[in-house]
């Protein structure tokens, strides 16, 4: 694969190949935790794939190994700029921007992949928990610290969670904060599978071009679908926003907007009313 990189970030990496677009957080010297510029970074390229229309597939991952030779997905939040209201960024206001970047991989109409090799931690689990899939590694390892380290996440962290793996094993996850090999997280739905950690980005361009074979609108609908069974009003918007683009696409949809361009009354009389 000759991945094309698009643009030059500090904390991340961004290229993109025959309409997959590959996202990695480049932090691995903190195991990949992100700071407001990384989660902000992040969110640039996000927006990017969602709005570039050759862009099927997003793959998030982290750069691994560290020259200690360990590997990470992410490990949350960076503890190290952690003020008293949140994360520090370079001006000294406190985020929680990771929040804004749960919603935007939840909501935008494309599948993103999680490629997971070594720890998704803390926040870094539930940045994979937000993919639409996820593809481990078989040396991933996933969990919460909240609890332990003084943090929660009570939103999509927690509720989210509890849809994926069920309730039991939700709490236990958040109240124990175990940690989780990649074989017990398969196990309880966390993840869709397990793969050798040399076949991991194979295998997420593997399911990546199975996906971009399929019908474009269908899949989004289907996410939005996911989306609306747990989101939700937020849910619904996204589920209506489509049925308004595909009604947009019609020509009785046009009818309407030719009526009022050409000042006169609308003319429906020839679409059917089906049953
Ligand atoms: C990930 C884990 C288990 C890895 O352990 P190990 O032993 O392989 O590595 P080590 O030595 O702990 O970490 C290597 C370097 O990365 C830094 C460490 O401080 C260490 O730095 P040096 O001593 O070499 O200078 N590092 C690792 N994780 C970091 C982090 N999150 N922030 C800052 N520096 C980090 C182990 O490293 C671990 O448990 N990490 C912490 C996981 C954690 O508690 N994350 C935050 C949870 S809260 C959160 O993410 C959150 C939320 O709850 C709600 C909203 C938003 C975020």
């Amino acid at each position: 694969i000759e991945w094309q990189s698009v643009k030059n970030y500090d904390d991340i990496l961004y290229s993109k190949f025959n309409g997959i677009a590959k996202i990695t957080i480049n932090r691995p010297h903190k195991r990949n935790a992100f700071r407001p510029k990384t989660v902000f970074e992040l969110y640039d390229a996000f927006c990017d794939a969602r709005e570039d229309n050759t862009i099927g597939v997003i793959l998030l991952t982290g750069k691994s190994p560290h020259t200690d030779g360990k590997y990470a997905f992410c490990s949350g939040g960076d503890q190290s700029v952690r003020g008293s209201a949140g994360y520090i960024d370079n001006e000294g206001i406190p985020r929680l921007n990771v929040l804004d970047l749960q919603k935007l991989i939840r909501s935008l109409p494309k599948v993103v992949i999680a490629l997971v090799a070594g720890y998704a931690i803390g926040g870094g689990n539930v940045l994979q928990l937000m993919c639409d899939l996820t593809i481990a590694a078989d040396n991933a390892i996933f969990g919460q610290t909240g609890p332990k380290v003084g943090s929660f996440d009570g939103g999509f962290g927690a509720s989210y969670l509890s849809r994926v793996v069920g309730q039991k094993k939700a709490r236990e996850i958040w109240f124990l904060c175990r940690q989780y090999n990649a074989m017990q997280a398969l196990k309880m739905g966390l993840i869709n599978c397990v793969v050798p950690i040399e076949k991991l980005e194979e295998e997420g361009i593997r399911w990546s071009m199975e996906i971009l074979e399929k019908s474009p609108i269908a899949i989004r609908c289907l996410k939005s679908s996911f989306n609306a069974d747990c989101d939700g009003q937020s849910g619904l918007q996204e589920l209506a926003g489509n049925t308004t683009l595909l009604y947009y696409m019609t020509e009785e949809g046009n009818e309407g907007k030719r009526a009022f361009l050409e000042k006169r009354n609308p003319d429906f009389s020839q679409y059917p009313w089906l049953p």
